[in-house]
């Protein structure tokens, strides 16, 4: 019989690449999906198994993290081996405008899982990964980070995500249950979600090319981030889970790089050089040179802009992870590098550009003209 795990966060960018390593390995995958007025399944519809077939592997269920009785509910009827909280208000511009609710899904809601894994007596049988965030180091007090750098939080998301980094280790202590923290640094991927500052520039850049779009607005272009690729960061969650022993990691490439360098190697993937003038508020980047034979931007054109309504109340400016004792203990490295990364993603983007022009050079605007 293979392993039974349950997903909170299924309908998310790590939720999806973690379905499809599971399923690969065997597991049957439950998942926890939120009710919304809109589908909200797109990243995990290729997953999608007939229920009613009887060796179906794939099951979606109802649920919220902020529902204590409907986690206990499923948690008892699914029994899981593996429970992976994914689940969580993620963005952490947006958890200034909604302080409370982040609290209450990104801190208590692991506090739920695991109060329901003790309440139902699984201590001993289910396994808990927790989604912890090198957001916890905030500002930071050494570099790089280790799993015993001490955390100093600086956003509701990140003061929410250091309330559930400890319930998880009290929960290990107290009650002898199997409950890990992967302290994961940023993690992008053509799935990233639209409004993270790599998805944002790689989807600019492909419909700037097209001439779909004429600037792309950000905040702190100084910010530097240690990005690597999601697929890779669900096999070290994965891995949290398998060993003799529950410990907590970090999981990090070991390279940082400012979102401005990202611009420019993003908007090198078409052929567009990039030149950066300007202070702060000013600053815009010109193009310098456009090499592509496909897109035609002219050269002196300003194509990225300073907005300060994207700078934060207040900044996390370098994170760096040291993967050590990850490498060491769970035999895990990167296998993608920052190149790869932003070509996937530039390369991605640039066909879904192009689906739109297609569609707009065939009259499409949207679905009211067909009304
Ligand atoms: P996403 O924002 O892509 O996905 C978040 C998921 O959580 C979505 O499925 C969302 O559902 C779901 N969700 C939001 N609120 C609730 C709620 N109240 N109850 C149940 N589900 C909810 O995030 P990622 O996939 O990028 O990240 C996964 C986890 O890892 C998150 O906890 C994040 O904080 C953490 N993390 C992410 C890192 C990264 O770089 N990606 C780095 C470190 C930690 P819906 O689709 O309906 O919105
Ligand atoms: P982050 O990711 O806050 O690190 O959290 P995000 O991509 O949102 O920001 C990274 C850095 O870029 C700067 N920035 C901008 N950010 C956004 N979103 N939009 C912009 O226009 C922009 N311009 C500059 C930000 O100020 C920041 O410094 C992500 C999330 O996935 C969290 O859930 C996760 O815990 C951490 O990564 C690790």
């Amino acid at each position: 019989m293979g392993k039974v795990a349950l997903i909170t966060g299924i309908t998310g960018q790590d939720g999806a690449y973690l379905a499809e390593l599971l399923l690969e390995k065997g597991y049957t995958v439950h998942g926890l999906k939120r009710r919304s007025s809109l589908l909200n399944t797109n990243r995990i519809d290729h997953l999608y198994q007939d229920p009613h077939e009887p060796d179906a592997k794939f099951f979606l269920h109802y649920g919220d993290l902020t529902d204590s009785t409907n986690l206990i509910r499923l948690i008892q009827t699914i029994q899981p081996d593996e429970i992976y909280n994914l689940g969580a208000m993620s963005h952490v511009h947006v958890s200034f405008d909604t302080p409370e609710y982040t609290a209450n899904t990104d801190g208590l809601g692991i506090l739920r899982i695991l109060e329901a894994v003790r309440i139902l007596g699984l201590t001993h049988k289910t396994k808990v990964y927790q989604a912890s965030t090198s957001e916890l180091y905030g500002l930071v007090q050494e570099t790089p980070q280790t799993e015993k750098t001490p955390f100093y939080p600086r956003s509701p998301y990140a003061v929410a995500k250091l309330y559930a980094y400890w319930i998880t280790v009290n929960y290990r202590e107290a009650y002898g249950i199997y409950a890990c923290n992967g302290i994961l640094f940023n993690h992008e991927s053509p799935i990233r979600g639209e409004t993270f500052v790599t998805r944002k520039i790689t989807r600019a850049v492909a419909r700037i090319a097209l001439g779909l779009q004429d600037q792309l607005y950000l905040g702190n272009l100084n910010a530097q981030r240690d990005w690597g690729h999601a697929k890779d960061y669900v096999e070290a969650m994965w891995l949290m889970l398998q060993q003799n022993e529950p410990q907590d990691f970090v999981i990090a490439t070991g390279v940082t790089t400012k979102v401005r360098d990202f611009v420019r190697l993003a908007f090198a993937q078409v052929g567009i050089d990039l030149e950066f003038k300007g202070e702060n508020v000013e600053e815009k980047g010109f193009v310098k040179a456009c090499h592509h034979p496909d897109f035609q931007i002219p050269t002196g054109k300003p194509i990225v802009s300073v907005d300060p309504r994207y700078f934060r109340p207040s900044e996390v400016d370098l994170l760096l992870g040291n993967p050590n004792k990850a490498k060491q203990k769970l035999g895990w490295s990167p296998k993608y590098n920052l190149h790869e990364l932003i070509k996937e993603m530039v390369d991605s983007d640039v066909k879904e550009a192009k689906m739109e022009e297609y569609l707009r050079k065939g009259g499409y605007r949207n679905h009211e003209q067909f009304d």
